[in-house]
């Protein structure tokens, strides 16, 4: 067992949301396919960079911002299932946006996850406004803003860094590498090889890890955390992974990648790897996986149904929160 102070109840339970995230994001396409959900996006691949990173903070406490690849994460900070299925049917009962943001756009109050901005890297200057406020309030809150590497060719990516570290401020920014920005490889993004070279420029620790392995991933991210929370500022961690299905339900990536590269990835399946070793350090057992993998499908279908069957938003609340509170 990995000196990481991850107990092994903990490491159950990242094992079991990594693989209920895998499932719903499988149902996803099915149901994209079959016309239900108009677009999907997915964290299909990167479960051990969102699982892993998340279960080092303080769930639900802190604050996040998400981007749309992150349906692991909001999953392991606390939105439930039937949720996320409300938000991907655009239900009025969808806690996200009451079924007006665009799929999987997150956001909760009672969660503390900050409303997703379509335009990347938005979100990073809203992380680094949060902590500010942290530091202002005193309330020891830690902000993470979550983000692709193709984000960081935005200036807000390098204002948002610049600014936090100036202002010390306890916030955490966490890339997910995939290489991939929609089909533009990380080549013809940028010179550098590694995300975490940006941080020297800011005068901030940066740091590179393997995205596939959610206790590396943890052990990173909870140093981080830390020394935010003392008061020495932010920190740039840098998630290796890569996705395994198509950037969106509207793309088509054999247009630009190989099906091989694609296979020789699947070599890394974090889901598949961090199961692998929990059953060899005896953590669960086969019989503990399977009852997760029943209860996972049952958790699954109970949230299908119950989105499918929950009412669309009254077409006279269109513009509620648009124009203001009363919708005129
Ligand atoms: C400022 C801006 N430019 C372009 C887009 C369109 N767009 C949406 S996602 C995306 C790719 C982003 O890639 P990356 O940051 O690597 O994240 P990934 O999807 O790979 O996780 C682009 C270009 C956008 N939303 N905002
Ligand atoms: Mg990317």
């Amino acid at each position: 067992m990995p000196d990481s102070g991850l107990t092994p109840e903990l490491m159950k339970e990242m094992y079991y949301t990594m693989a209920l995230s895998r499932a719903l994001d499988d149902r996803l396409w099915v149901l994209n396919r079959q016309g239900r959900a108009p677009t999907v996006y997915s964290s299909n691949g990167h479960e051990a960079a969102q699982v892993g990173s998340a279960f080092a903070l303080n769930r639900g406490e802190d604050w996040i911002v998400p981007y749309y690849r992150d349906m692991a994460l909001v999953l392991a900070w606390g939105m439930t299932p039937r949720e996320v299925l409300l938000h991907f049917f655009a239900k009025a009962e969808d806690p996200n946006s009451g079924g007006r943001q665009m799929m999987a756009h997150w956001g909760s109050h009672r969660l503390h996850i900050l409303s997703t901005g379509a335009v990347v890297a938005t979100q990073d200057a809203h992380a680094a406004g949060l902590a500010l406020a942290s530091k202002i309030l005193k309330d020891g809150r830690v902000s993470v803003a979550y983000f692709g590497e193709g984000s960081t060719s935005q200036g807000e990516f390098h204002e948002a860094l610049n600014f936090a570290a100036v202002h010390k401020l306890p916030v955490i920014f966490f890339n997910e590498n995939n290489g991939y920005a929609i089909s533009v490889p990380q080549r013809k993004q940028m010179v550098v090889q590694d995300i975490s070279a940006h941080a020297e420029s800011y005068g901030m620790p940066g740091i590179s890890v393997d995205g596939n392995d959610p206790v590396k991933v943890y052990e990173v991210t909870k140093a981080a955390a830390d020394r935010a929370r003392r008061g020495e500022g932010p920190t740039l961690v840098e998630a290796k992974t890569y996705r395994f299905v198509p950037h969106s339900s509207d793309d088509d990536d054999r247009a630009y990648r190989t099906r091989e590269e694609v296979q020789e990835h699947k070599k890394f399946d974090p889901v598949v790897m961090f199961e692998a070793r929990l059953l060899a350090d005896k953590v669960i057992t086969e019989a503990d996986k399977a009852e997760m993998m029943k209860k996972i499908k049952a958790v699954v279908d109970d949230a299908t149904t119950y989105a499918d069957k929950a009412p669309l938003p009254d077409a006279d609340t269109l513009g509620l929160y648009v124009y203001g509170e009363d919708g005129k």
